[in-house]
């Protein structure tokens, strides 16, 4: 499964996932098979021996008995039979992918959580081999993939797609709806690849739902790319996109050639819904909007970062269940399929690009930038559309507070700005009264701890930070979000005598930390740390017993803590709306 629907009718696709590839571990001198707990990693010594096995696409080799802490270097390889021009998609490799058809090196990518294409011109007919190297490990090179708080997974972790181009095809289509007076109108930008030397001329069909609403005339010359745009377009049907009633339309881009024939399409999913930002208070279609929401890791005991379709579901379920209205896809862009889930079941998402707690000297690595662009570029031209997504969020708890961080969240917010206008930018602190970007977001957000990592009365500790904000830093009068807050407790440690760790400790801390958030003048809400316990980097084994971050309201296996009621009292005790 690579979407919830399908993205053409007409151009021709293949998953060449959703079933067993060849794969070989390549341990060499110098390669890893795991990390010890000073966070330096162990070389395997000569004479180990490659694991070899049949093994699920997408999938994690930490889910494989031979396979478990291995870290490091391997190769997947499957055969397929096809002619002519193709484009090979990986939704998802982690971390880096060196990928090969029939020995030729069709594409190279760093981070595990953005997709990445290749296309191969005039391929002959037969059968081919697609082999990809996938490498886990960690080193100066990778600036966003370090020990971290979270698993760095090894594999093909997302799906793969195998398609079959013409000459010309449609390489982007975004969808921007507009509120105006009431009323909606869209704009609709794309644009076309030819593959062939002559040049090309035809037309885009846009249609939304069953109606055909634009048409353009595209002309790319030889090798050439060419963009449509449509001019501002009134539909006085639209319907909204809520989370009370998410309605979603199908959009569909066919390009005929000169002749009029059907050449390619693509097809994806749009939402009418406003994302505004006023004051101090974020609107969702003109309402003021309380965020009730809960970070979540992609992880899993079974199945490591990729998650399958029913698993994904399930988490939503239980959030719904608690009364949330918005998850944090902390700290990395997600899954389509959970975005695509997000979007039916009418769940707001914050999407982060991929970085965590990463210090002055990490930023300064020389790739830093480079990967960061990399990610919130891919992140964004893939993403676009989702109407769930409310929010762009980068740099988690980074260094905010010296000059030269701030240069790097800059010229972050302006990247994301020339890619969309139409979504606030925000990004998570933990510089406590020393953070010196809140200018250039739209929305200032915290993760705070109090009753975990210090025990200072929560609304005192909450309502310093808020006035600090609002008379010493840039982020005054702008809408304010915690994106953090929570506690952890094991799963079945339980006593009365309340000590952290317990999950009746869990359960107080959370309750005195939505009461204050929900308490909080000027606060638009509350992101809880964190959905499901998850696992983390062997280094982080101080303060994170199991080798877990264990502040889930539910553990790993999804079994609900004695918080999660407390959750569901209070979220469902505030509306989603003030
Ligand atoms: C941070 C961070 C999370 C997690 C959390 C914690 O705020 O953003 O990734 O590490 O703290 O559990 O302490």
């Amino acid at each position: 499964m690579v979407r919830t629907f399908a993205t053409h009718r007409i151009r021709k696709t293949q998953e060449l996932s959703s079933c067993l590839w060849d794969f070989e571990t390549l341990p060499e001198e110098g390669g890893t098979v795991g990390e010890t707990a000073g966070g330096k990693e162990t070389a395997p010594g000569k004479g180990t021996a490659p694991v070899k096995m049949k093994t699920a696409v997408p999938g994690c080799w930490e889910n494989c008995p031979d396979t478990l802490t291995y870290r490091g270097k391997a190769v997947y390889e499957r055969r397929f039979a096809c002619e002519g021009n193709i484009r090979l998609e990986f939704k998802g490799v982690s971390h880096t992918a060196q990928v090969y058809l029939d020995d030729m090196r069709i594409a190279e990518h760093y981070n595990a959580y953005t997709p990445f294409s290749a296309v191969v011109k005039e391929l002959p007919a037969g059968e081919h081999t697609l082999r990809v190297y996938v490498d886990n490990s960690f080193g100066p090179d990778s600036a966003l993939h370090v020990p971290n708080d979270y698993q760095t997974y090894g594999g093909i972790t997302r799906p793969v797609v195998l398609e079959e181009l013409k000459d010309a095809y449609l390489t982007k289509l975004h969808f921007t709806p507009l509120r105006r007076d009431g009323q909606w109108y869209f704009v609709i930008k794309g644009e076309v690849k030819n593959l062939s030397a002559a040049p090309f001329e035809g037309r885009i069909l846009l249609s939304l739902g069953e109606e055909t609403v634009a048409e353009a005339a595209v002309r790319a010359e030889g090798n050439g790319v060419c963009g449509f745009e449509t001019e501002e377009t009134l539909f006085p049907q639209a319907q909204e996109w809520c989370p009370e009633n998410p309605v979603l339309y199908l959009l569909n881009a066919v390009l005929l050639d000169a002749q009029g024939r059907e050449t390619d399409d693509l097809i994806d999913r749009a939402g009418f819904r406003e994302v505004r930002i006023e004051g101090k208070d974020i609107l969702l279609n003109g309402r003021k909007l309380r965020i009730k929401g809960f970070c979540r890791h992609e992880d899993h005991p079974q199945f490591g970062c990729a998650l399958p379709f029913a698993a994904m579901q399930q988490d939503l379920l239980l959030m719904k269940d608690m009364g949330a209205n918005s998850v944090r896809t902390s700290h990395y862009p997600n899954d389509e399929i959970f975005l695509d889930l997000c979007d039916e079941t009418g769940m707001l998402v914050w999407e982060e690009n991929h970085a965590r707690g990463l210090s002055e000297e990490n930023m300064r690595n020389p790739n830093f930038e480079r990967q960061c662009e990399d990610c919130i570029r891919e992140m964004i031209e893939a993403h676009y559309n989702h109407p769930s997504i409310y929010i762009w969020g980068i740099l988690n708890e980074c260094a905010s507070h010296t000059e030269y961080g701030k240069e790097c969240y800059r010229k972050q917010y302006e990247l994301i700005r020339q890619l969309d206008q139409s979504r606030p930018r925000s990004s998570a602190s933990c510089q406590f009264k020393t953070d010196i970007c809140f200018g250039l977001p739209e929305v200032v957000s915290y993760n705070i701890y109090p009753l975990w990592y210090h025990d200072t009365p929560v609304q005192d500790y909450l309502k310093g930070l808020y006035d600090w904000v609002q008379e010493e830093s840039e982020g005054a009068g702008k809408p304010f979000l915690i994106t953090e807050t929570g506690a952890g407790a094991i799963y079945g440690c339980r006593t009365p005598s309340r000590v952290k760790w317990s999950e009746e400790y869990q359960a107080y801390a959370i309750e005195k930390q939505l009461e204050a958030v929900f308490g909080q003048e000027g606060c638009s809400g509350v992101y809880l740390w964190q959905f499901c316990d998850c696992n983390v980097c062997d280094s982080w084994f101080g303060g994170r017993p199991r080798t877990m971050n264990n502040k889930g309201i539910v553990d790993e296996y999804r079994r609900p803590k004695l918080a999660y009621e407390t959750v569901k009292r209070m979220f469902g005790s505030v509306d989603t709306y003030f």
